[in-house]
């Protein structure tokens, strides 16, 4: 099967870059001086460049760990190469010894058994712990503050799944972390294990159960009382692997199917709720009142990764592709087995997030990166604008960030301890394209149409990133590793 090419822009060329930035230059407005805490992120970046012919680089490049560090009106920048046993036998050997993502059989021998994980999709502290993680492996630790690996964790020995998501959630009214692993007896296998672990960090709860078919688990939805597995047709095989395919391919002709599991619950609760062929992969955000369950999560008609092979071998479809936020509501009561679907922007586009403090419950405020905005046009691809929605009225405010810029993930990150819902700030790393550098641009959270509230100039690029989180600094002092 022809490869999507997968197209090379200079913006994303390997960084290889290990900084320590004190004091960035704040170019616009000021920066609040109450803030204090670190804004940690992830960018995948490759050490050595890959054996592999048109290697999907956007998933299959090494993680990257980078820390904003705000105290008194000052920001330090570090960033640090997560050092998984990949990262370090490929270091000994001075070259490449993995080869395509998620396919084993194209490694080097020499490598056979060695951990493939990244670590190069999330960021995220739990229980006094920086995890970097990726779904395909068991997450890694990080020193906190100096972006130290301090190895990789299986939660003293509890984890019993082969990978672990990069996107537990956290209940901020129990402070225990819910999350899955997906594939969890191995490559394209369709059993997931479903952990809950207590506010420390040791996990409390575990169950397995097993997917309708073998697919991309890439997030999940958790509410009070339930979690979601949403089960989207990009399927992976064995059958296929060993065609020497890519992972995952797009089955135009099955069904979502959601699992909805009680929280704690184990195999014989579980319910699954069908619906129409759809692609989703992020979950903004997901509540249930005991008889509805929402869930919110961009979602388009059909596969939105183009180098992921269409099973009928239709060819990339960028209309249908297009991801716009969508509400997916079942009604846990009646003889129901389907769920129903209510879109919810108009503007198209991904990395939804929301104010974290309101995970799992009843939530009117989220952002987005969006590409295609309902009235603007721009020329060039990639995240044009933010988009922040009030979910009660469906109004959006776009920041614009200028010709030829993109954005990555939008995070929030609250005023103060005692804001209410979605009063702060939208932090956003914008590639100033043009000129070869970055800014991390602070938004006020419900005026993101406003002229920043401050904008920190690097004096690099940042390569497009994944996932990250802001952590209060009182939290990092009550680390535990
Ligand atoms: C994603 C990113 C990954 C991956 C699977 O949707 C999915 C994003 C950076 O790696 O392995
Ligand atoms: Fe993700």
């Amino acid at each position: 099967m022809d490869r999507f090419p997968i197209p090379e822009d200079p913006f994303d060329a390997p960084m290889r870059l290990e900084a320590d930035i004190t004091d960035l230059e704040c170019v616009q407005g000021e920066v609040p001086a109450h803030l204090d805490g670190t804004y940690y992120r992830v960018v995948v970046d490759r050490h050595y460049p890959s054996f592999v012919d048109n290697d999907l680089a956007l998933f299959n490049s090494d993680g990257m760990a980078m820390s904003f560090t705000f105290h008194k009106g000052r920001v330090d920048f570090k960033s640090r190469y997560v050092r998984t046993p990949r990262f370090v036998a490929e270091e000994k050997a001075g070259k490449s010894l993995f080869g395509a993502y998620h396919n084993a059989l194209t490694d080097d021998p020499s490598v056979a058994g060695v951990r493939r994980g990244l670590a190069n999709t999330n960021i995220f502290f739990h229980g006094g712990r920086l995890y970097a993680s990726k779904e395909d492996s068991p997450p890694i630790l990080l020193d906190p503050v100096t972006l130290e690996t301090l190895g990789e964790y299986d939660f003293q020995g509890a984890l019993t799944s082969e990978t672990s998501t990069a996107h537990p959630k956290i209940d901020p009214r129990t402070g225990e972390m819910v999350f899955f692993g997906y594939a969890a007896k191995g490559e394209a296998t369709p059993d997931i294990a479903y952990y809950e672990a207590d506010p420390n960090g040791q996990i409390i709860h575990e169950t397995w159960i097993r997917a309708p078919y073998s697919c991309m688990i890439h997030d999940f939805a958790v509410t009070q009382n339930y979690v979601v597995f949403p089960i989207v047709p990009l399927r992976s095989s064995i059958e296929w692997l060993e065609k020497g395919n890519p992972q995952f391919f797009w089955d135009p002709n099955e069904d979502v199917h959601l699992g909805v599991l009680p929280r704690k619950g184990t195999d014989k609760d579980l319910r699954w709720f069908r619906g129409s062929n759809r692609f989703a992969s992020h979950i903004m955000g997901a509540y249930d009142d005991g008889r509805y369950l929402h869930l919110d999560s961009p979602v388009a008609e059909t596969n939105y990764f183009p180098w992921f092979p269409d099973l009928s071998g239709a060819p990339y479809n960028p209309d249908r592709s297009k991801t716009r936020l969508t509400r997916w509501t079942i009604d846990l009561s009646g003889e129901s087995e389907t769920f129903t679907e209510r879109r919810l922007m108009d503007a198209a586009g991904e990395f939804p997030r929301m104010d974290d403090r309101q995970e799992t419950l009843d939530y009117n405020w989220g952002v987005m990166a969006i590409n295609d905005h309902p009235e603007q046009h721009k020329t060039g691809g990639g995240f044009r604008w933010v988009g922040a929605v009030d979910l009660s009225s469906g109004r959006t405010k776009y920041y614009d960030p200028g010709e030829n810029s993109t954005v990555g993930e939008p995070i929030f990150v609250p005023g103060n301890d005692t804001a209410g819902p979605g009063a702060g700030y939208v932090f956003v790393v914008v590639a100033r394209r043009d000129h070869m550098h970055s800014e991390l641009v602070i938004l006020d959270a419900q005026h993101i149409d406003r002229p920043p509230v401050a904008t920190l100039k690097l004096p690099m690029r940042l390569k497009s990133g994944l996932h990250g989180n802001w952590v209060g600094a009182d939290e990092i002092a009550g680390r535990t590793a």
